[in-house]
């Protein structure tokens, strides 16, 4: 069929030209889930002893300097996923790179 053009026949097509679906990233009920390298509050991509001075700034003198991955559903830093960021976050960074013990709960993207 050269010359062909496509119509929209499927159910509740009108006949015209087809124009059913946007192209590109399938989203469900928002953006897709994205965070980054889990744990990572300064956003640079790796877990070290700044993450652990940027949680100890927020826990103890509520000064935020997290960088929060914009389509991770958890909240930045609470890396035990039980919904805060408090002082038991801060037990876990400073067992994640000071004693390599990674007790991080897993990525809620699952990465
Ligand atoms: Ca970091
Ligand atoms: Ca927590």
């Amino acid at each position: 069929m050269v010359g062909a053009d496509f119509k929209d026949h499927g159910p509740g097509g009108d006949g015209g030209d087809f124009d059913g679906f946007n192209k590109g990233v399938i989203t469900i009920g928002g953006p897709s889930c994205d965070c980054g390298v889990w744990g990572d509050v300064t956003g640079e991509g790796s877990i070290n002893p700044v993450d652990v001075t940027v949680m100890v700034q927020f826990v103890y003198y509520q000064n935020d300097m997290r960088t929060q991955p914009p389509n991770c559903p958890l909240e930045a830093g609470d890396v035990n996923c039980d919904g805060s960021v408090n002082a038991q976050d801060v037990t876990y960074y400073v067992q994640c790179v000071y004693f390599q013990n990674d007790m991080f709960c897993d990525d809620p993207c699952g990465e």
